[in-house]
């Protein structure tokens, strides 16, 4: 027996690209309806359109800056009444910068990936997780990364946000002991997203070769164990999961074919 999502209200954070638009396309075909957020509000209305186009569900696009905690307060409480009920929160947003040695590297680069991935989780979860357990059904899912389980040479700071959210995901998990609402953390390998070139500033170049010869998990791969995840029946848990692609067995054995010459 599948839980289905149908009419479902679901938040995803991070959604203006790569794992949060798939997750959008995902629970959209599979009927829910969506609060997407991130800071751009563009490719959000343009994903949005897009859904709704496709699909007969709504989607509400809403500009949001994790990072700030009013910001997300407010952004929850103002939402229009029949949006309030979120049944499904994807705590996605996250980005890394750099991969400056932590004795180097610039405490901008640290602020930003501290505040995104393990403050800006937080704060959405604070403010959502409450409405789940009065109303006695919900479900969160984190997204974290085999980052958190292997540190490499100058990731230390992003590896240290991912670690965190794991923790955090066990954390609210034994919160939530007693209560109907789920916790999943999925840990990804290497997915192709924008996630690189945000990383390294908008080097498109540098960003492709971190996927070089190898062939890396797409966003709509993450999306596709995500839906499976929270379409499990209510007592059934799927605490945590670590998704790699088959050329990736760690964070240092990736198999890379030689590029075919044109
Ligand atoms: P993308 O860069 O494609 O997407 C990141 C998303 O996060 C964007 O929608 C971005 O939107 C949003 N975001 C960033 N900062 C903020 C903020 N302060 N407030 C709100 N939204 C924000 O990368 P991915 O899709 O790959 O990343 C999604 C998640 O997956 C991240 O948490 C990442 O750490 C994790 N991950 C990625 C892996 C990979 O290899 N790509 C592997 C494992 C985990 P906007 O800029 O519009 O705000
Ligand atoms: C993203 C995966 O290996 O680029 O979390 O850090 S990696």
């Amino acid at each position: 027996m599948t839980s289905a999502i149908a009419n479902q209200t679901a938040l995803i954070t991070g959604a203006s690209s790569g794992i949060g638009a798939a997750c959008a396309r995902a629970f959209a075909s599979a009927g829910a309806r969506l609060i997407v957020a991130a800071r751009r509000s563009e490719p959000l209305q343009a994903l949005a359109e897009a859904l709704q186009q496709q699909h007969p569900v709504e989607v509400l696009p809403v500009v949001l800056d994790v990072r700030y905690p009013e910001a997300v307060s407010a952004a929850i409480a103002g939402l229009p009444a029949p949006w309030r009920d979120i049944d499904i929160l994807i705590n996605n947003a996250g980005l890394s910068r750099g991969l400056d040695k932590q004795y180097e590297a610039p405490l901008d680069d640290w602020e930003a990936m501290i505040d995104t991935n393990i403050k800006g989780l937080l704060y959405v979860t604070r403010a959502v997780v409450p409405g789940m357990v009065a109303r006695g059904r919900g479900h969160v899912v984190n997204v974290g990364s085999i980052a958190g389980r292997q540190t490499y040479p100058g990731g230390s700071v992003y590896c240290a946000t991912k670690a965190a959210v794991r923790s955090l995901s066990e954390g609210l998990k034994l919160d939530l002991l007693g209560t109907p609402v789920r916790v999943t953390n999925i840990d990804p390998g290497l997915v192709e997203t924008e996630f690189s070139v945000v990383r390294f500033g908008g080097d498109a170049d540098r960003a492709k070769g971190v996927y070089q010869g190898m062939t890396p998990l797409t966003g709509d791969d993450v999306a596709d164990v995500i839906l499976f995840a929270v379409t499990r029946p209510p007592h059934v848990n799927i605490s945590d999961v670590l998704l790699l692609p088959t050329d990736q067995s760690s964070m240092f054995h990736i198999h890379r074919r030689p590029e075919s010459i044109a």
